[in-house]
């Protein structure tokens, strides 16, 4: 007998295993360890779930709520995430050996979304068209889409569950989870949060599985009327031709390259902050990851001095404890993967001034670790410059003046965000203005809300999360026509 945690699958209000009752384990990367078992759920679990989903949405007694009683559930989940934070925090670290102090933090913070949507859902009002034909009255309503298929990645699983579920269910969708098989635990424990708050069963329902099955089973499912995505730019474009011959609406969210720019008027110890967190938070496994450093030519040597020097000092180890500062990646083909770019990076010619290797420090044990490794003489043409590492990689790059900053910032394929460090205002807004990318930020890195637009220009996705608009995506508009007139003109023409 196993003596690993088991785990159920949430359909249609009943905690259930998979209909081939397969389980696969959920590994942990500071381990190296098997710690839980995760139903293997397939095709005939998705087919289930989505029915489940769908008969909430068309006739339970969830499509017959008003907004503001969708509001108040939403408000009670959030409350309730908000007490049980710490434990799905550490579940969460578990699985995908994030920091602790990242990962509660973000549990923490997770509530708001269902507090902001929450309050949004009663205030969706549609609009009265002062329209041109006579005697016609005009309105529109806004009005849900149906069943949305959430499929979630492993490196912030209940934030980015939080980012998708919050508008889609104030804006009176019904819901099918499909988080990675990576880290499945913590979606499946907060699934019980749905049954406590009093949301009605088929509303949300959680199935666990691989990708190629449970995901592409989900995607493709005649009766999805909508696919929200994080993940990567593969398995996206994957995921956006699925939805593309079944006309789906989809929204996609795929990562990053992005260019974290230091001026040389910047303020040159908050910028080394800023770098440093904008690669080595996370252990670089962040969509908004600042893992190409544009360094103005002026300041260059002395910053990367300084830069080097600092994430020397990161503490790695058991990410449990609330000091450690960098910790394992968290799968061991994502370790895999990070080595392969290290060594494409050396290959490239591009200069190793720290890291550079799998970490065997003690305090490592027996974990998934990467040295924080620090890439100077980086060329913008080089793949270590132009693909996601998803890992604690950063890759320096030299630039003369702001004209070549803002060439080689948006001479990549995606678009996710940019970080800018100066202290001109002209130069802040000049060059976030030229930047191709959804999120900028001055002076700051990773600052992420619930209220302000999140999303990727280019490659890094279609369409945006969180801020009022969010809700919309979740959302189709339909126009009504009321005559009023005593008379029907003649009815071969237009109106
Ligand atoms: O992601 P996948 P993986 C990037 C990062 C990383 C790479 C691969 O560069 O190295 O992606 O990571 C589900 N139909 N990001 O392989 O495959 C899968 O089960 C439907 C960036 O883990 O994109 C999981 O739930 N779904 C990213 C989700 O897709 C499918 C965060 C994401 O997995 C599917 C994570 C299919 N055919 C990785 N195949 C970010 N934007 O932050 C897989 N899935």
């Amino acid at each position: 007998m196993s003596n690993l945690q088991k785990y159920k699958m949430l359909i249609g209000g009943e905690w259930v295993d998979a209909a081939s009752g397969k389980h696969f384990e959920s590994m942990n990367p500071y381990t190296g360890k098997a710690w839980a078992l995760i139903p293997e759920g397939g095709a005939e679990d998705i087919d289930r779930a989505v029915k489940a989903a769908k008969a909430a949405f068309e006739s339970g007694q969830w499509s017959k709520m008003t907004a503001t009683q969708r509001g108040h559930l939403l408000r009670k989940l959030g409350d309730l995430i908000a007490e049980n934070a710490d434990a799905l925090a550490a579940t969460e670290v578990r699985d995908n050996g994030k920091l602790i102090a990242e990962m509660g933090l973000q549990l923490r913070y997770t509530p708001q979304w269902y507090y902001y949507f929450g309050g949004l859902a009663d205030k969706i009002e549609g609009s009265v068209i002062p329209i041109d034909k006579p005697e016609h009255f005009n309105f529109t309503r806004h009005e849900p889409l149906g069943v949305i298929a959430a499929i979630t990645p492993w490196n912030s699983p209940l934030m980015l569950a939080g980012w998708k579920l919050a508008p889609a269910l104030a804006a009176g969708n019904t819901v099918v989870l499909k988080p990675s098989e990576f880290t499945s635990a913590s979606s499946l424990e907060f699934g019980r949060l749905f049954e406590k708050a009093g949301f009605p069963p088929g509303v949300v329902n959680i199935v666990t599985g691989f990708g190629r099955d449970a995901g592409a089973a989900l995607t493709s499912h005649p009766d999805v009327a909508k696919i929200t995505f994080t993940g990567g730019p593969e398995t996206g474009r994957l995921v956006y031709a699925t939805g593309a011959k079944l006309l789906k609406k989809v929204s996609l969210e795929l990562g990053g390259k992005s260019p974290n720019i230091v001026f040389d008027d910047c303020i040159i110890d908050n910028a080394v902050k800023g770098a440093i967190s904008g690669i080595f938070a996370a252990t670089g496994q962040t969509c908004i990851a600042g893992s190409r450093l544009l360094v103005q030519r002026s300041i260059h040597d002395e910053f990367v001095d300084k830069l080097v020097a600092f994430a020397k000092t990161a503490k790695m180890g058991d990410p449990m404890l609330p000091d450690t500062q960098v910790g394992p990646v968290t799968t061991l083909q994502q370790h895999d993967k990070i080595l392969g770019y290290i060594d494409i990076a050396k290959g490239e010619g591009a200069e190793c001034l720290l890291g550079g290797a799998k970490a065997t420090r003690p305090e490592c044990g027996s974990g998934w670790f990467v040295e924080p490794t620090i890439f100077a003489g980086v060329n913008n043409r080089m793949r270590i410059a132009q693909e996601e590492v998803f890992g604690p990689v950063l890759s320096i790059i030299p630039f003369e003046d702001e004209e070549e900053a803002i060439h080689l910032g948006n001479d990549v394929a995606f678009g996710l965000a940019a970080g800018i460090w100066t202290q001109s205002i002209r130069r802040a807004l000049t060059v976030s203005e030229k930047i191709r990318a959804g999120s900028v930020w001055v002076n700051t890195y990773r600052a992420v809300s619930y209220m302000s637009p999140f999303g990727g220009y280019k490659d890094s996705g279609v369409g945006r999360e969180n801020g009022q608009d969010a809700i919309r995506e979740y959302m189709q508009t339909k126009s009504i026509w009321i005559s009023y007139a005593t008379d029907t003109p003649n009815p071969f023409v237009m109106r």
